[in-house]
Formats: structure tokens, C-alpha cells, sequence
């Protein structure tokens, strides 16, 4: 197996070692991937996200068969909502708010079935899966502690959605130090627009926030 790779991104090419590299895949779950659940009650075509579903399977597949350190998030508050801001929940005109029961369960709460991982991208047991409040994935949880045991100075990020969780994350891996790598096709936005630009903020600037790749270009780096 490659220890290492080089990954044709832009602004520019990308050496990794894979063994500290983590693929972080960001909040593929049925509350923002199917119709019922957060995303629709914000107003949104969740139709729009499943482009993003064949590519990060085939990057997931070649992460497990690295043996890289492979990281779910999923957004989402406690049943009792104490880690939800009000700013939030009462945020906007919904058609069901966070807390609500809905078609699959309480919006955005941890254990329904709503926030859990859509079943094509579902975490192995031995993957991590990282609980978040907010749309960034270091905000108040443990994240840092786990990219810090595992050596982790890499990350292959994708997910939903670009301008949003996908963006918030990858700004605050690279204020703590982290190459972040950018899978274009392996994110979807409900406007197309916002990803467009969301992917174009990113590698601006000579990698303002760090580097964009097609999932070809990694798989490639992979193989
Ligand atoms: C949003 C997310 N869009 N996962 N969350 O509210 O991007």
C-alpha cells in the first residue's frame, strides 16, 4: 500500500502521508440530505446535496483501504436543547424549528433518525464520529484531542454543505494548523452558486484556506 501521495489540486499540488491525513466527512445526514428533515424546513431543495453522495463513497472506500483515520460529524443538539442557542432555534420562519417532531423524528436531535448518517456513507464502528452544536466541527467538541492522538496533520474534507459546515470547518482547521484539501465533488450546496464560490474561497489567494481537488484527483493520489 502508498504511504504517500501527491494530489493535483489548486492553487497547486499537494504532497500527503496518509497515515497523517484523516478523511472528515462533514454532516451527511438524513436531517440535510432527505426531504422532512432541518434542510427542507429552512426552505431548501434537499435534491441538491445528492450529487455530492457517489463521490465520497468512492474516496471513503479508498480511505478504509489506506487504513486512514476516517471522521464522520453530525450536526445536532441534545433532547433537551441546552446546547442550542436560542439565537438558533428561534432564527428565520421554519416550517418545523429544531426540537420539533417531524417525519423522521425531532429535528436536529441527537439520536433521532433524522441526525443520523444516510446509510450509503454510515460510519464503520471503528471510525469516529464527532457530535457537534455549531456548523464548525471544532466548536465544542472534541476534535482537536482526537486529530492530536492520531498524529493527524492532514485533512480531506467533504460534506454538506460547502458555504456553510463545510466552510466553517475548514476555517477553523486552518487557523489551528491544518492543510485542509477540499473534495469539489464530494460537496454539494443547495445553491450551486454558493458552492461554486464557497470552493473558489477556499483556494484564492495562493490557498487562502487550503487546497481544492476533484475526488478523481485524490483517488488518483491513492491508488
Ligand atoms: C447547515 C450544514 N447548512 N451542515 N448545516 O445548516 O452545512
Amino acid at each position: 500500500k502508498p504511504t504517500q501521495g501527491v494530489i493535483s489540486a489548486e492553487p497547486e499540488p499537494i504532497k500527503l502521508d496518509w497515515s497523517s491525513t484523516a478523511l472528515v466527512i462533514i454532516d451527511m445526514q438524513r436531517d440535510f440530505m432527505e426531504p422532512g428533515g432541518f434542510g427542507e424546513t429552512l426552505g431548501n431543495d434537499v435534491s441538491q446535496l445528492a450529487r455530492a453522495v457517489r463521490p465520497i463513497s468512492a474516496v471513503l472506500k479508498a480511505a478504509r483501504d489506506t487504513g486512514m483515520l476516517v471522521i464522520h460529524t453530525r450536526e445536532g443538539h441534545l433532547p433537551d436543547l441546552s446546547d442550542a442557542p436560542p439565537a438558533k432555534v428561534e432564527r428565520g420562519a421554519p416550517s418545523l424549528r429544531i426540537g420539533d417532531p417531524g417525519p423522521m423524528g425531532r429535528i436536529l436531535i441527537r439520536g433521532e433518525a433524522g441526525h443520523d448518517i444516510i446509510p450509503e456513507l454510515y460510519p464503520l464502528d471503528s471510525e469516529v464520529v464527532i457530535d457537534k452544536p455549531g456548523k464548525g466541527a471544532f466548536y465544542a467538541t472534541e476534535l482537536s484531542d482526537v486529530l492530536e492522538k492520531y498524529g493527524i496533520e492532514n485533512l480531506l474534507v467533504c460534506g454538506v454543505t460547502t458555504e456553510v459546515c463545510v466552510n466553517t470547518t475548514v476555517r477553523e482547521a486552518n487557523d489551528r494548523g491544518y492543510r485542509c484539501v477540499v473534495i469539489s465533488d464530494g460537496c454539494a450546496s443547495y445553491f450551486p452558486e454558493f458552492h461554486e464560490m464557497g470552493l473558489k474561497m477556499i483556494k484564492a489567494q495562493g490557498g487562502i484556506f487550503g487546497w481544492v481537488a476533484t475526488s478523481a484527483a485524490v483517488l488518483e493520489a491513492m491508488k
